[in-house]
């Protein structure tokens, strides 16, 4: 990922919004993401810890983070520790950050080098009380490796047992899901950066273009504007439009085929989440124009329900609600069938099983808690759909779209998504 700056005092406003909710004597603890490895002596790519991030602005591998906001030594309230840069691993592994760097991209004054952090990271426990350390509660996360995190909580529990310990996340999700005007910006910007993809592509499709063809469009719109894909890209033509997390992407498209797009640039660490579904001929058919239509009008509701106070899962049921009607009107639910729908068996689920929004920033399923009600200055996507699978095709739309203190302003507004903005754009 290629570093797009952003300025400090973001990141030390979001420390300040993390402190006042903390309780005396508290220290807390964020360590970097691992860089995983592949085989041989390959690795992944760093992806920097989203919460580090958050609250440094620091991208580099073995960080750590301390904030310690009631330390007697004033210059210990907000220590970041660093890999010390040398020869060695300028020639192999690039340039590291310097003390220097580190200040200007996190505002933080005291910035150490790793093999300090022991004896600092001692006296501190011993003068705090409740430590928070970090963890992923994405309720989805499944992964069986463990991070730096976790490895840290248990080395700090078992050298310190008798401390006060406490989740991290609990405090930061809910700040992490209000976005300052930068985190707007940023997001913005990466919506914008979809927008060319998007446009570059409809011009792009035709009948018997591969989709790995179309993703290597978007890679190059992305790429060369240095920004990434924020996700893996789903470019599913035909049937494979059913295919929730379908990401193959190798068939050719066909005339008269839909191909549905889920696609968003990632800029800086901050992404977007898109999908369209256009034909591959640049023409709907009225089937596809009919179902693509009703989606469109479930879409249109779905981001003007989008207001403070309700959580994901109440749009989710809303949104079930309307795609039902919908379905009915396209012959493909009965009202009876709707009718007798229970809540473990909604007949509706069929034609649309998934959630209808979710929260987008640092990560593209970004950190948050079923029960958080939404607020103004949360970003969520807006993603319903409709899945035929015995007519062979589905359609999807998405955009992210901010909430606001009187309304809903979609960051994707200027993306086309009417059928006939598509199909015009698509033939000129
Ligand atoms: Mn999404």
């Amino acid at each position: 990922m290629k570093n797009i700056p952003f300025p400090s005092a973001l990141f030390q406003q979001n420390r300040e919004r993390l402190t006042k909710k903390l309780p005396p004597r508290s220290i807390s603890i964020l360590n970097s993401n691992d860089i995983m490895p592949t085989n041989a002596d390959g690795s992944m790519g760093h992806i920097q810890n989203a919460d580090l991030f958050y609250l440094s602005g620091i991208h580099q591998e073995e960080s750590i983070l301390v904030l310690a906001p009631d330390a007697v030594d004033p210059t210990q309230r907000e220590i970041l520790f660093l890999r010390e840069p040398n020869e060695l691993l300028t020639i192999w592994e690039g340039y590291k950050l310097t003390k220097e760097q580190a200040t200007d991209a996190s505002g933080i004054k005291n910035v150490k080098w790793l093999h300090e952090f022991p004896a600092i990271f001692r006296m501190l426990m011993c003068e705090m009380d409740h430590v928070f350390l970090n963890t992923n509660e994405h309720q989805r996360s499944s992964s069986p490796v463990q991070t730096r995190d976790a490895r840290f909580i248990q080395e700090c529990q078992r050298e310190y047992p008798l401390h006060h310990y406490s989740r991290l996340s609990k405090l930061l999700y809910p700040l992490r899901a209000v976005k300052s005007s930068f985190e707007v910006d940023a997001i913005r910007a990466a919506c914008d950066l979809t927008r060319k993809g998007v446009e570059r592509v409809c011009r792009f499709v035709q009948p018997g273009v591969n989709e790995a063809e179309v993703e290597a469009e978007f890679a190059h719109e992305f790429i060369r504007h240095k920004g990434q894909f924020a996700y893996s890209p789903i470019i599913a033509s035909g049937i494979n439009n059913c295919i929730l997390h379908y990401n193959s992407n190798d068939l050719n498209c066909k005339d008269g085929d839909l191909l549905l797009l889920d696609v968003g640039a990632g800029l800086g660490n901050y992404a977007s989440d898109l999908t369209r579904t256009i034909p591959v001929n640049g023409r709907y058919s009225q089937r596809q124009r009919q179902v693509y239509d009703a989606v469109l009008r479930i879409f249109r509701a779905q981001v003007a329900a989008l207001v403070p106070g309700k959580t994901t899962k109440d749009l989710r049921s809303e949104c079930e609600q309307i795609t039902a009607k919908e379905c009915v009107d396209l012959g493909l639910l009965t009202m009876d069938q709707v009718k007798q729908s229970t809540p473990d068996n909604l007949a509706v689920k069929k034609y649309f099983m998934h959630g209808v929004s979710h929260p987008i920033g640092l990560d593209v399923h970004d950190a948050t808690y079923n029960h958080l009600k939404i607020e103004p200055g949360w970003v969520l996507t807006v993603e319903p759909g409709i899945y035929i699978q015995e007519e062979g095709f589905g359609v999807r739309l998405e955009n992210t779209v901010l909430v606001t203190e009187n309304g809903q302003l979609d960051l994707m507004a200027d993306i086309p998504i009417e059928a006939e903005e598509i199909e015009s754009l698509m033939n000129s």
